[in-house]
């Protein structure tokens, strides 16, 4: 039997097998279908960027790895989210970070940056149905050391509120022009090495400074907040830390974003899900995989990211949810990475979203507790990947394992011609 047929077979029995206990096969398609996912630029080249100014590094972020094939200039990448998004379903949006705005051969420093430089990328995206995201860069710059926002002296603290308030402008002219607002995330990577002793005090620049990038209001861009556990050389003190930013979103109404990558290793991240949404308006995902510490690894179809969809699929909150990955993986095909990361996302939600939810509260209600674990066992291995190959199948691109080829075929064409 042809794989197609087979995927239909198989899909018209796990909608059968679903009614059964309750759930709505199509009605979970049709929700999946919706849900866009912001790609992160920079897996496609290592969270470099495009400025022509002398990258520093450090930052307290590092990408590991050296597979041949990176992404060298701004057609390189959009090549790559191209290749990318006729292997993944629905439609997405992309997220860009400052560095990678069209400088032309200029040296554009941060503090100098305009929507100007972006309209390239507007307008790339409107051909390629994607929407935009974007984020202010602090780190790999000679200006950045270890503070940026949050450091004492005025000059360079200045240099920094310039560029982040200049980036908010960008992203109020991307939600302008895309008819939809733009999520601009903050994220610095301001921090000590070793024992810090005045860490009230960097804090509360750091709040000043925010308030001061925050005095403009805007109408097309949303601003969110993402904090950190610890940074590379780093390590013992973020000003940003979580409780900082979730005091002040919750007293200035921020988003604030949550990176899977950026808690403590036994921390349940899903679970923060409910709480943040009580006091902020809505939240940012940064969708990562640590591995011992915030090693940004690939997305794939693990316990903590079935939680997180299920989270906030029980929250009924996909419309307060903004769901973004971060992950930079050097060491592999990054096209593939890409794939495998956005896929592992969506199946997390197809997941959650076949969860036989109305029987569990039920249970749950009752005190009915063995059954209610009972059923969540057995809820995992229902057909739900019939379901995600059909997925795949109406979407028109390759259904499982056969997104493989694809890449192998991109790579040989393209990226192995990067040298
Ligand atoms: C760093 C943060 C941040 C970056 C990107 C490049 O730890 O997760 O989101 O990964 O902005
Ligand atoms: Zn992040």
């Amino acid at each position: 039997m042809k794989k197609n047929e087979l995927v239909l077979k198989s899909f018209e029995i796990a909608k059968e097998r679903y009614s059964e206990i309750g759930v709505d096969v199509e009605a979970a398609l049709k929700t999946l279908q919706d849900v866009a996912i912001s790609i992160h630029c920079w897996q496609a080249d290592d969270v470099t960027g495009f400025e022509n100014l002398t990258n520093v590094g450090g930052g307290g972020i590092q990408a590991t790895g050296n597979y041949p094939g990176k992404a060298r200039n701004i057609d390189e990448l959009r090549s790559d989210i191209e290749k990318v998004l006729t292997l993944v379903g629905g439609n997405h949006r992309l997220n860009l970070h400052e560095i990678y705005g069209e400088f032309g051969n200029k040296a554009v420093d941060r503090d100098q940056v305009e929507p100007s430089h972006f309209t390239g990328w507007m307008q790339w995206a409107t051909e390629n149905s994607l929407k935009l995201d974007f984020n202010s860069t602090s780190f790999g710059h000679p200006k950045s050391r270890d503070l940026t926002l949050a450091n004492p002296d005025k000059a360079i603290r200045d240099f920094w509120i310039e560029h982040t308030k200049r980036c908010r402008a960008v992203a109020e002219e991307m939600g302008k022009f895309q008819n939809d607002p733009c999520i601009m995330n903050l994220w610095i990577h301001d921090g000590m090495k070793d024992l810090t002793v005045n860490r009230y005090k960097y804090r509360q620049i750091l709040e000043q400074s925010l308030d001061e990038i925050f005095a403009t209001e805007y109408l097309n861009m949303k601003d969110c907040l993402e904090s950190k556990l610890f940074g590379i050389a780093l390590e013992s003190y973020t000003v940003g830390s979580h409780d900082f930013y979730l005091g002040y979103g919750a007293k200035k109404q921020k988003i604030v974003t949550l990176d899977t990558g950026h808690f403590h290793l036994s921390e349940n991240v899903a679970d923060k899900i409910s709480s943040l949404l009580l006091y902020t308006p809505e939240i940012m995902l940064h969708v990562s995989r640590p591995i011992r510490w915030d090693s940004d690894h690939v997305v794939i179809l693990n316990d903590d990211v079935i939680e997180l969809a299920k989270e906030i699929i029980r929250a009924d909150a996909l419309n307060r949810v903004h769901i973004g990955l971060d992950f930079f993986d050097a060491s592999i095909n990054r096209i593939g990475a890409y794939v495998i990361g956005i896929r592992a996302t969506q199946k997390a939600l197809l997941q959650a979203l076949l969860e036989p939810i109305a029987t569990l509260r039920n249970y749950e209600a009752n005190g009915q507790y063995f059954e209610r674990l009972a059923l969540l066992e057995e809820a995992k291995a229902l057909p739900w990947n019939a379901v995600w190959d059909y997925f795949c199948l109406k979407n028109n691109i390759a259904v499982g394992e056969n997104y493989i080829r694809e890449v192998q075929q991109y790579e040989k064409d393209v990226t192995a011609k990067r040298i």
